[in-house]
């Protein structure tokens, strides 16, 4: 049997790695081939999840910052500074994570989604055409986020107009300068040649860029044990992949951007500088509980906890 995956990025990019990875590891143990769509081939990320709600796609990777409107607890994920910066405490949270794994699944499955893994793509960055030091900078700043509306209060906080728009979009945007700012990890700030239509990057340090795996459910709850324990399998390996794969690749693709744009400037602000920005944080976690569905305090809690538990455990 051949089953679909589509992501939101490009075949060589994160999302297409793990993908390939997946694909790799189910067809090396078991029958079924995996068919890729990468970022484009089907539409929109909306498109794509729309398409494995429906059964079409067997396998889709979209990210929290576009399943707001479906699932609202998921913008959790965009109260700014809730995950650590500290890479082995962010990686042991997404593995031993209970509101991942205990809280959120219940909530994919209601929107007909086997939720499989939620990974980290990388600290995000803003890339602007005006430097920023500070969230006065940001004033007047239409800055692109993704469709999500916590992430839209987030700027809001931060002091900039907010633009939410489909990834598509925000090349054009920024060159018509429709937008003045968007944000992102380095690596997909360098292959998708973000430094072209901005001159600045900052570092606030204020999230990672989270995503996540899943299967529609009917399809899942439909496959024999030996296949689901297949692609259980496959999906721990890929996620070990990816961690290993990620390592170096911000410094890199940070030293890529210089290279390929020397006037570029990369600032990374100091403790004192993210002061209003960390400031933010309460503001827009009250917003989330206000907006993120009936479980916002529940797994607002449980992340909490989990996160207390990795920042004990691995001692800062
Ligand atoms: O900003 C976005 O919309 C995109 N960013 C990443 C890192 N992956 C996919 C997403 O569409």
């Amino acid at each position: 049997e051949t089953w679909r995956y589509a992501f939101e990025e490009a075949l060589e990019e994160v999302q297409g790695k793990f993908a390939q990875k997946f694909k790799e590891e189910v067809e090396a143990n078991s029958d079924h081939e995996i068919q890729l769509f990468p970022f484009g081939t089907l539409g929109e990320s909306a498109d794509i999840m729309e398409q494995a709600q429906s059964g079409i796609l067997q396998f889709v990777d979209q990210s929290p910052g576009f399943t707001g409107a479906l699932i609202p607890e998921a913008q959790v994920f965009f109260v700014p500074y809730l995950l650590p910066a500290d890479q082995e405490q962010l990686v042991e949270f997404f593995r031993t994570s209970k509101a991942i794994k205990e809280l959120f699944p219940p909530l994919y499955a209601d929107q007909g989604l086997e939720l499989l893994t939620m990974f980290p793509e990388g600290e995000v960055m803003m890339t602007t055409t005006g430097p920023v030091e500070s969230p006065e900078d940001l004033n007047e700043v239409k800055f692109r986020v993704m469709t999500n509306p916590l992430l839209v209060s987030s700027y809001q906080a931060f002091g900039a107009t907010p633009t939410p728009l489909p990834w598509g979009e925000v090349y054009g945007a920024l060159q018509t300068g429709i937008i003045q700012g968007q944000e992102n990890p380095a690596f997909f700030i360098e292959s998708t040649k973000m430094y072209e239509v901005t001159d600045h990057i900052t570092r606030a340090g204020h999230n990672n860029f989270t995503t996540a795996v899943m299967a529609n459910k009917e399809f899942f709850d439909g496959l024999p044990d030996e296949d689901k324990e297949v692609i259980q399998n496959a999906i721990d390996a890929s996620f070990d992949y990816i961690v290993e794969y990620q390592t170096g690749l911000t410094e890199e693709s940070l030293a890529k951007i210089m290279e390929a744009k020397p006037s570029m400037t990369i600032t990374e602000l100091t403790e004192e500088q993210r002061e209003p920005f960390k400031a933010t944080a309460e503001t827009v976690e009250e917003e989330f509980l206000k907006i993120g569905g009936a479980q916002a305090q529940a797994i607002l809690d449980q992340m909490k906890a989990d996160l207390a538990a990795v920042s004990e455990g691995g001692g800062e």
